[in-house]
């Protein structure tokens, strides 16, 4: 049995609604992968929505919704959402930072991100080495032979294109079949109409002043953000690390309830998950991948008295001397 025949079966159960829920301010690859979901189960019988919380931020994820007809919502325009649905979680994992705990079962869990543990999940495909959820979703229609729409395959080979930052980051094997395989499936015109949205012209705005704000210490590169905007700290992360010389970045905003940050590295030696758990050690949590990872210090375990960007610049310059 595949694994998409077995989550089939177990949905065909649901005592009511079944819904698919990515992480909260959902990504290019978190939107391909729902998207690309909730077509196979719709071709299995299992009828769902996409519900999601806080907002699509960036200017491509508003414009993948548009170009393929993705439809979302937010949990408050479902009047029926309630404890007896089963959500279906993608591109994250039950209890993490950046997912809003539904009242809905979640039941099930697929995700390449670091697993979080045993949930009691009914069923999961949790693979961490894989570099993009739409990887593993672009799998489940080969094995089950079930033919790829043209707006899912672009959907899928772009949320491919922008986690693994075009395949040059956390590429395994799988995404590079897969990236091979959904390539003459997709309209190349709609990955270039993506492209030319990625940003609007207000990212440009808090890009500038975000890179203003760029330290550099050998190849340790910081950037601070008085904006929290989600996205936009992982996207101008990728760009620091762009800079000559600068091989790891840690990135941070300041937001209501906390600090929010984003570390990136393309040194093996060092790991960026273990870097931002470094960070925040007694503080705060964090996760992800080797070379991507994110984690959060809530407000009320901030020291007022010490000051942030030093006590950042230390501890990961401290983490830097000890992996080296
Ligand atoms: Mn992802």
């Amino acid at each position: 049995m595949t694994k998409l025949d077995e989550l089939a079966n177990i949905l065909k159960n649901a005592p009511d609604e079944v819904f698919i829920q990515p992480h909260n301010v959902p990504d290019p690859d978190a939107l391909a992968s729902t998207f690309g979901l909730q077509f196979l189960l719709g071709k299995k019988g299992i009828p769902t929505k996409i519900v999601y919380e806080s907002e699509v931020e960036k200017a491509n994820s508003l414009k993948m919704l548009e170009l393929f007809r993705i439809e979302l919502y937010l949990p408050g325009e479902i009047e029926t959402l309630g404890k007896e649905d089963w959500t279906v979680l993608v591109d994250v994992q039950k209890d993490n930072s950046n997912v809003s705990d539904l009242v809905t079962e979640e039941v099930a869990a697929i995700d390449h991100h670091e697993s979080m543990g045993d949930k009691g999940y009914r069923f999961e495909d949790i693979r961490p080495e894989v570099g993009a959820c739409s990887s593993i979703i672009a799998r489940y229609f080969v094995e089950n032979d079930i033919d790829i729409p043209n707006n899912v395959a672009t959907a899928l080979l772009y949320g491919i294109f922008m986690d693994t930052d075009n395949l040059t980051r956390g590429v395994s094997e799988l995404d590079i079949e897969m990236f091979y395989h959904l390539y003459n499936k997709t309209d190349i015109a709609l990955i270039n109409d993506l492209k030319s949205n990625q940003i609007s012209k207000l990212d440009l705005v808090d890009y500038a002043k975000a890179f203003s704000t760029v330290e550099v210490y050998d190849q340790l590169g910081f950037l601070c953000l008085d904006n929290g905007n989600d996205s936009l700290l992982g996207a101008a992360s990728d760009i620091v690390i762009t800079i000559a010389g600068v091989n790891v970045v840690v990135a941070y905003s300041i937001r209501d309830n906390g600090i929010k940050f984003s570390t990136r590295s393309i040194n093996k030696k060092i790991k960026a998950n273990l870097l931002v758990r470094y960070i925040l050690d007694g503080v705060g949590f964090g996760g992800g991948h080797e070379s991507m990872a994110g984690g959060f210090l809530p407000l009320e375990n901030l020291d007022l008295d010490k000051n942030l960007d030093t006590l950042v610049r230390h501890r990961a310059i401290s983490y830097l001397e000890s992996s080296l």
